[in-house]
């Protein structure tokens, strides 16, 4: 029989935005990860259900977040399987009060554990939190395939891919303003890289791991998801456009100050003067 807790807004939604990264091909095997905050009154009518299972060690201390509440995605486990086994692929977590454990109080049957990049999810959190007055909420990692691609050949700098990726559809300037960040290659799953992406998400809430995939955030599972899929389908029509041997023209540095002006947003600077983004 199903727990109540698996017909609350945040399973359903957990199991919608993992069902469609699969069927958008990011998520291939066990890959990716997400993660959403939920705040006490989301909880409150599943309290009698929950259960203090285990506790696990974050391996690191992230005391800002202490007593806050994340549905995740468990380690190895498979997006395509979800829908099928919530309480088997997800788990609800309760940050401890020193900021170093988490404790299981839902899900994660069977000895499963929260996503190997727990610590890049709790510490973009933060970064995230501290940058939207606390507004945001979700943090999600996938293998988008157009953005890897793209990793290969474009310079990797934050200004060269953000001004690529706003000339290869309009709404993008609008819908990430911020401009997406990039990291070096590093090994996932590490303090490390956890690190390096929470620094980028002070400033962009994107940010690119090359030859891996991204990672992007937002107030909501839709938001974080629509803002992946708005990076991803510009990436696949930059895809197109080099694989027809190139653009043409495009859109100039006039228009998008146009673009930025009629939504009103402020565009990240460097993106904005770098015009020559391929070599
Ligand atoms: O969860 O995507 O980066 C599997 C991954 C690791
Ligand atoms: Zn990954």
């Amino acid at each position: 029989m199903k727990s109540p807790i698996e017909e609350s807004w945040f399973i359903r939604a957990m199991i919608k935005a993992t069902t469609d990264m699969w069927l958008k091909g990011w998520d291939e095997r066990n890959g990716g990860n997400v993660s959403l905050r939920l705040l006490a009154e989301d909880i409150a009518p599943f309290r009698s259900s929950l259960t203090e299972d285990r506790t696990v060690a974050i391996g690191e201390t992230v005391a800002e977040l202490a007593g806050q509440y994340f549905l995740v995605t468990g380690s190895g486990k498979y997006f395509r399987n979800v829908q099928l086994d919530p309480e088997e692929n997800l788990g609800l977590i309760e940050v401890t009060a020193d900021g170093a454990s988490a404790r299981i109080l839902w899900g994660f049957k069977g000895k499963a554990v929260p996503t190997s990049e727990l610590s890049a999810h709790l510490k973009s959190h933060r970064s995230r939190q501290a940058v939207t007055q606390g507004a945001s909420r979700v943090i999600m990692h996938c293998h988008a395939t157009n953005l890897i691609a793209l990793s290969y050949v474009l310079d990797l700098s934050a200004a060269a891919l953000t001004r690529a990726l706003w000339e290869m559809s309009t709404e993008c300037l609008v819908v990430f303003p911020d401009g997406i960040g990039v990291l070096p290659w590093m090994v996932p799953g590490t303090a490390t890289i956890g690190e390096a992406t929470a620094i980028e998400m002070q400033k962009h809430p994107l940010v690119l791991w090359p030859f891996h995939g991204v990672f992007g955030s937002g107030a909501t599972l839709d938001e974080a998801f629509g803002l992946i899929d708005t990076a991803e389908k510009a990436a696949e029509v930059l895809v197109k456009v080099l694989s027809m041997g190139g653009k043409k023209q495009s859109i100039a540095t006039q228009e998008l100050k146009d673009l930025a002006a009629r939504f009103q947003v402020k565009p990240m600077p460097e993106a904005l003067a770098t015009e020559k983004w391929i070599s």
